[in-house]
């Protein structure tokens, strides 16, 4: 097992790999920058180094600073957290060529997920079910026109690079096809310095539901079940449940084997997420995150895994601490991100924070970065505090979840603590009827 690990984040994460690596006897050192010098995460942990300036570039991003930060003080590890440097293949090998392990997966597997067209065809070779379209990417607008016809309009042009819906067009009929193809690919070009792009049949109404796997060295790969992310909001989460209100045991079981079947013959080492939109009682794989990831909780509830233990664990060399056969899903759990933002524009609120008082009570979780007196500096993401609730079943759940909502002040910045509240009032998140259109489409116009 490893003597020391560097954390390479901040935030609620840096806190939440703080705790796994205490509980596992590990030494731990946060890193951060001059606009964290007053955050939890360099308080809590064992040491703390300085590498540099508010901007992300400059310091969560800065690669070398890292590797120098982890060389001075001799960490066996890196964890990446969630965002910044986690899902950076280049950072992964260095990492690695610098002797200190990357607690992460492999370096090729991250490269290969990174590139959704690569990702794609790797899904397909493993037999996971794709979203129909294009087999690589789209050269020209020729070769488009012929694409659209085989998969049907409305079609949708997604960036080789991309995820979180950047470079990402909808084309109704050929009479939107032109622009948007050149649209997606000059948007590419600009966010990601790539301008391949490829096609999908355009889904209307599906949900977003991810399969959590874990893969030891020892060829145990097992899932976790599922969460449905389907209430987003300009690509960012907003609330997380487990498992789908959606979907039953057996169809659990079916998409969980199939993921496991894939990731086991993929060779792939660690904790990973494969992505689907469903619909019509079908799943179509969109993305695999090879990386924790922030949802991660509601997993952790309904299983009673820590799943950060478990993905250290294995990056040390050690097998997982249970099997499939070992797993079940107890209640249910839902997942509400609180932003330092304004709950109806969405306006970033950073600022002091004079009073937080957290909810308690049994089946209830609040992984947070804040105390009363931190300053939310205004450089970064806005997440601020995660707020987990674990109960018997959905309506135990959301009654518990009501409460806690209740309880919670955050003061006087704003935060989306009652845009959580109006959201658990409505009728669809009663009955779980929601899609990935729901919030935006409906609750928020
Ligand atoms: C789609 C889709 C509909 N059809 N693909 C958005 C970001 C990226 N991760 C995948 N995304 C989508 N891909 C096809 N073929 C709709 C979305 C999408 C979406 C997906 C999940 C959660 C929220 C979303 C909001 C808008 C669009």
């Amino acid at each position: 097992m490893f003597s020391k690990i560097l954390i390479a984040n901040r935030g609620d994460v840096a806190l939440r790999v703080l705790r796994a690596c205490k509980e596992l006897n590990i030494k731990t050192v946060a890193i951060h920058s001059t606009a964290d010098n007053d955050a939890m995460h360099v308080r809590l942990a064992d040491e703390s180094v300085c590498i540099g300036p508010p901007e992300s570039s400059k310091s969560y991003l800065n690669i070398h600073a890292i590797i120098t930060a982890a060389q001075l003080v001799g960490a066996d590890a890196i964890h990446p957290g969630v965002g910044f440097l986690s899902e950076n293949a280049d950072f992964a090998e260095i990492v690695e060529a610098h002797n200190i392990v990357f607690i992460g997966p492999k370096p090729e597997h991250i490269r290969c997920m990174g590139d959704k067209i690569e990702a794609k065809i790797t899904a397909k070779k493993l037999g996971i079910p794709l979203v129909p379209g294009s087999s690589g990417d789209i050269k020209n607008i020729v070769h488009a026109k012929a694409e659209a016809k085989i998969i049907g309009y409305p079609v949708l042009i997604k960036a080789a690079s991309g995820g979180g819906g950047r470079g990402m067009k909808v084309a109704q009929s050929q009479d939107d096809l032109e622009e948007a193809f050149f649209s997606a690919k000059s948007e590419s070009k600009a966010a990601f310095g790539d301008d391949r792009v490829y096609m999908e049949r355009y889904l209307k109404n599906p949900r977003h539901i991810e399969v959590q796997i874990l893969a030891d060295k020892f060829g145990n790969t097992v899932h976790l079940g599922e969460r449905d992310c389907s209430i987003q909001r300009r690509h960012q989460k907003v609330i997380e449940e487990a498992p789908s209100p959606a979907i039953n045991k057996k169809t659990r079981e079916y998409i969980g084997n199939i993921a496991t079947k894939a990731v086991s013959k993929m060779g792939y080492l660690g904790l990973g997420t494969i992505e689907f939109l469903y619909e019509n009682n079908e799943f179509f794989f969109i993305e695999m995150n090879t990386r924790l990831q922030v949802e991660h909780p509601i997993t952790e509830a309904i299983t009673g895994i820590d799943i950060v233990r478990e993905q250290i664990m294995i990056a040390s060399g050690l097998p997982l601490s249970f099997k499939q056969s070992d797993i079940s899903i107890n209640g249910h759990a839902i997942e509400c991100r609180i932003n330092a933002e304004h709950p109806e524009t969405f306006i970033p609120s950073p600022g002091k924070i004079s009073q937080f008082h957290s909810p308690g009570g049994m089946g209830v979780r609040v992984d947070a970065c804040i105390y009363s007196g931190y300053i939310v500096p205004p450089n970064y993401d806005s997440l601020i505090a995660k707020l987990i609730i674990h109960g018997e079943n959905r309506s135990h759940c959301i009654l518990r979840l009501k409460q806690a909502l209740k309880e919670i002040i955050i003061a006087p910045i704003s935060t989306t603590i009652d845009l959580h509240k109006k959201i658990l009032e409505t009728k669809v998140m009663e009955d779980g009827s929601y899609d990935i259109r729901w919030l935006e489409e409906e609750f928020l116009s």
